[in-house]
C-alpha cells in the first residue's frame, strides 16, 4: 500500500493523499511541518496535520483573499499580511501597481524558507520586491505594538489551533481595526463554513463590535474540504462591499494583470452567502 498523508482537522472525516515523496518533514520552533509530493496536487504543505497549500489549487485562495479587498478598496498603497509565509498572498498583492509597501508578519521562518525552496511559484520572486518587508514575529505582538496605518490587512492564518489561535481573538481584531486607514479593510481566513460554522459565528460577533460592515465572502478551494471557504470582511465604509460590477470591472481592467479564479463577476458574487450561513449570522 502506498504511504498516505491523512489530514487530522476533523475527527470523523477527512482527506487523504498518496505521498509520492516526502520532500521535507520537521518540527519547527512553532509547529510540525511536512511537505510532500502528490500526483494530483503537486507539492503539498501541511502544518500540524492540516493542509495549508498545494501547488495545484493555491491560486483560488490567494487570488480571492488578496484581490477582493484590494479591488473593493480601489487605491491600496500600504498592505499588511499576517501569516502568509509561503508568499502566495504577497505575490497577488504585489500585482497591484498602486501598492507602495507590503509588510508580512510571519511567526515561522521555516515556513518562509521551505516555501521558497519547495513552492517557488507561490512567491514567484515576490520576496525580492523592493516594496516588501518581512517581519518574523507573532502577529498579535506585532499588531498590538504597531503604529502604522494600512489600507488592507490580510490574515492568512492557519486554523484557530496552535500558533494561529490568537489570530482569531478580539484582541487581534481590535489591533487590526486600530491599524486601518479610514476606508481600510480587514480580510481573514475563516474556515470552511459548512464544517466550521461556529468559527464564522464567533468572528461575526467579534467583528460586530468593531466594524460598521462585517460579512464574509467565499472561495471554493478543493483542498480545504467540506465545501466553500469563508473569508471574513471587516470595514467601516458600507459602500466598499456593495460596489457595482462595472466599478470592479473598470478597476480590474485598469490593473491589467491576469488571474485564474478571481474575476469581477466572482468578486461581486462571492459576497452572496448560503441561507444557512445568513441564518447563523442573524441568531
Ligand atoms: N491558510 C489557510 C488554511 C486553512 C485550512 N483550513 C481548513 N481546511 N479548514 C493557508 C495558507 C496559505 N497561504
Amino acid at each position: 500500500m502506498a504511504k498516505r498523508f491523512t489530514e487530522t482537522l476533523y475527527n470523523t472525516y477527512g482527506q487523504s493523499y498518496v505521498i509520492d515523496e516526502v520532500l521535507f518533514e520537521n518540527r519547527t520552533e512553532h509547529q510540525h511541518l511536512i511537505i510532500f509530493k502528490n500526483d494530483q496536487f503537486g507539492h503539498v504543505m501541511a502544518l500540524d496535520g492540516i493542509v495549508q497549500t498545494t501547488e495545484k489549487d493555491e491560486f483560488v485562495y490567494h487570488e480571492m483573499l488578496a484581490h477582493v479587498p484590494m479591488f473593493a478598496h480601489g487605491n491600496v498603497k500600504n498592505v499588511l499580511i499576517i501569516g502568509g509565509g509561503d508568499g502566495g498572498i504577497l505575490r497577488e498583492v504585489l500585482k497591484h501597481s498602486s501598492v507602495e509597501k507590503v509588510t508580512m508578519v510571519e511567526i515561522d521562518q521555516a515556513v518562509v524558507d521551505m516555501g521558497i525552496q519547495y513552492f517557488p511559484n507561490h512567491s514567484a520572486g515576490a520576496f525580492d520586491d523592493p516594496r516588501f518587508n518581512l517581519v518574523i514575529q507573532d502577529g498579535v505582538d506585532f499588531i498590538l505594538n504597531n503604529e502604522e496605518k494600512f489600507d488592507v490587512i490580510i490574515s492568512d492564518s492557519t486554523d484557530p489551533e496552535g500558533p494561529g489561535e490568537v489570530l482569531f481573538t478580539s484582541r487581534f481584531y481590535q489591533g487590526c481595526k486600530n491599524s486601518l486607514t479610514e476606508n481600510g479593510i480587514l480580510a481573514t481566513q475563516n474556515g470552511v463554513c459548512f464544517m466550521q460554522l461556529d468559527e464564522v459565528k464567533t468572528t461575526y460577533n467579534r467583528f460586530k463590535k468593531l466594524f460598521t460592515d462585517r460579512w464574509f465572502f467565499t472561495a471554493a478551494v478543493p483542498t480545504y474540504i467540506g465545501g466553500m471557504m469563508t473569508l471574513s470582511w471587516g470595514c467601516d465604509n458600507l459602500e466598499l462591499r456593495q460596489l457595482p460590477l462595472e466599478t470592479i470591472q473598470q478597476r480590474f481592467d485598469a490593473a491589467n494583470f491576469t488571474t485564474r479564479y478571481y474575476n469581477p463577476a466572482i468578486h461581486v458574487a462571492a459576497f452572496a452567502l448560503p441561507q444557512y450561513v445568513v441564518n447563523a449570522l442573524s441568531d
